[in-house]
């Protein structure tokens, strides 16, 4: 089998959970070809990317999925693209807020994904659950994490991809989906990979 590293991010900005995690956690262990491993990561700008680095290193994915939660969407969006920026309205889980830095210092503008996140979309649409693909991760740690890992694995065979899904239920904001709807969502999209 393939083998899929997967991560859901902590909670943060005053949440008691976050449905990337949650919805990641409650994904079975194999999904079409892809064997998962799955990691929760902090949002800490910097320390985000590095413990998704540091366990791609020891288990040579064929492809990292990172997926986050985008309060405020109503769809499930695959990213198209990081960008070298760096820039916090609120604290990570550390207290850094940086304002307009780059992630890394003449690294390039932006970079795309290399998951097909059109076909992801489209795909996670026709079982009826909403999905767009978004060409922006923000410029806060989920930013952080797509863009290192682009850059990282520029040149090499692992895929890297990024799903921001919207609050889930629990959480009492709107708009928001079960969480069983978005664990239907990425399984779509893991299947299209
Ligand atoms: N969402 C944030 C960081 C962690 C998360 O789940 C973001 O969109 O940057």
């Amino acid at each position: 089998m393939k083998k899929l590293l997967i991560t859901g991010f902590e909670p943060f900005g005053g949440e008691q959970i976050n449905p990337s995690w949650q919805s990641v956690l409650r994904l079975p262990d194999e999904i079409g070809d892809y064997k998962l491993t799955k990691l929760c990561i902090p949002v800490v700008f910097g320390e985000g990317a590095e413990r998704v680095l540091k366990t791609a290193k020891e288990l040579s994915p064929d492809v990292i999925l990172c997926v986050g939660q985008a309060g405020g969407r109503k769809a499930i969006t695959p990213e198209f693209l990081g960008i070298n920026l760096r820039h916090a309205e609120i604290p990570d889980n550390k207290g850094n807020q940086p304002k307009d830095e780059p992630i890394i210092s003449g690294g390039e503008n932006a970079l795309f994904s290399t998951i097909p996140v059109r076909k992801i979309a489209q795909k996670i649409n026709e079982k009826e659950v909403l999905s767009a693909v978004s060409y922006s991760a923000g410029a806060y740690v989920c930013n952080d994490v797509l863009y290192t890992l682009l850059a990282y694995f520029k040149n090499s065979e692992t895929k890297v991809g990024f799903i921001h899904v919207p609050y889930c239920t629990e959480q009492n904001k709107e708009p928001s989906m079960p969480l069983s709807t978005i664990v239907d969502g990425l399984t779509i999209a893991i299947k299209n990979i």
